[in-house]
């Protein structure tokens, strides 16, 4: 098991654009690492999202993982979705207001407007893509990781 240090507001790394992970990359060793330090990272700090710059590592890569807790009990069970490249390709008009924390901003929480469907196309540790479309919870954590990929905290849309 692999624990990784989480960055914090304020650290330059959670500003940047980052990279798309590339063709040589898929399946490498090194991916396969990452994603289960970033798993592993995202369950000891009881997480239900984690994206690779809050790791230090400035690549297009996610994990998303809604369950049902006491701040969202209506949220599904989904086992850990690994998005690799991750685009948004559809939002829904429909926006819903929800609460929003995050492992990079201690202390904080707030209400963040978000799309309430999204249809979100990545691609698997392999290089498989696939496209899916995501409701409330798993659609808002989606939202926020990728905001994550392009510098932004969900601080940033109070
Ligand atoms: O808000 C958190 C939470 C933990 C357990 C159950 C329900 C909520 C912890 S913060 C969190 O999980 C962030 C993860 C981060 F920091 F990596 F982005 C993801 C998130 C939480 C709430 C709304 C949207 C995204
Ligand atoms: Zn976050």
């Amino acid at each position: 098991m692999t624990i990784l240090n989480i960055a914090q507001r304020g650290e330059a790394i959670l500003t940047l654009v980052t990279a798309p992970v590339v063709e040589a990359e898929f399946s490498s060793p090194w991916l396969i690492g990452l994603i289960d330090a970033l798993q592993d990272t995202m369950l000891a700090y009881n997480g239900v999202g984690i994206a690779a710059p809050q790791c230090y590592v400035s690549k297009r890569l996610i994990i998303v993982a809604s369950r049902p807790s006491v701040r969202y009990p209506e949220a599904p069970e989904m086992q850990p979705i690994v998005m690799v490249n991750p685009e948004i390709v559809a939002l829904s008009e429909q926006m819903l207001s929800g609460e929003e924390g995050c492992l990079s901003v201690e202390n904080e929480r707030g209400q963040v407007l978000r799309a309430e469907t999204v249809t979100v196309l990545f691609y698997s540790v392999e290089g498989q893509p696939t496209e899916l479309t995501l409701s409330g919870f798993p659609a808002r954590i989606v939202q926020h990781e990728i905001d994550h990929l392009n510098g932004v905290l969900f601080v940033d849309r109070l």
